[in-house]
């Protein structure tokens, strides 16, 4: 009795105690508006991303995760999209590991009054266990990825954050 209550507490607790990060993407560009926090959270399914952002210029934005936590230099500093397994480009969500890049979140979408919701799983992607992202950067494109190669042809960088640890 004793230990199937000490395993259920355990599952109980490993789940409440999945790690969680943050975002805070700010402007990187002169003249840019864009404002928004970015929620991060191990799931059993993979990171879970939770993105509300506003002052994006309304359509399609490419929205990946960069390699290095530094949005100095126009966002230019976070480096190349977050790829630890050397892919070609895609959407890791429906391409998988094979063919696309970790960080390869796709496209957000804003409306008209410059918000811009997405919430995506990332398969197989964590915070800080396998192919780690805290630490790295959440980057805002100013043109929609249209999945060409090398990296979607999306643009400059007008939006970017780095991703810290909340909660372990
Ligand atoms: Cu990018």
């Amino acid at each position: 009795m004793k230990i199937i209550i000490a395993l259920t507490l355990s599952l109980v607790c490993s789940y409440a105690n999945a790690a969680t990060g943050s975002a805070r993407v700010t402007a990187t560009a002169a003249g840019s508006s864009v404002y928004g926090t970015v929620k991060l959270e191990d799931t059993a399914k993979g990171l879970k991303v939770t993105a509300e952002l506003s002052g994006v210029p309304a359509g399609d934005h490419g929205f990946h995760i960069h390699e290095f936590g530094s949005c100095e230099d126009s966002g230019k500093a976070a480096g190349a999209h977050y790829n630890p397994e050397k892919t070609p480009h895609g959407m890791i969500m429906k391409d998988g590991h094979k063919k696309a890049h970790a960080g390869d979140m796709g496209n957000i979408t804003a409306k008209d009054d410059g918000k811009a919701v997405l919430q995506v799983v990332i398969p197989g992607v964590s915070l800080h266990g396998k192919f780690p992202v805290a630490g790295r950067a959440i980057i805002l494109h100013e043109k929609a990825d249209d999945f060409g190669q090398p990296v979607g042809n999306a643009g400059a960088r007008i939006g970017c954050g780095t991703i810290v640890v909340t909660a372990d």
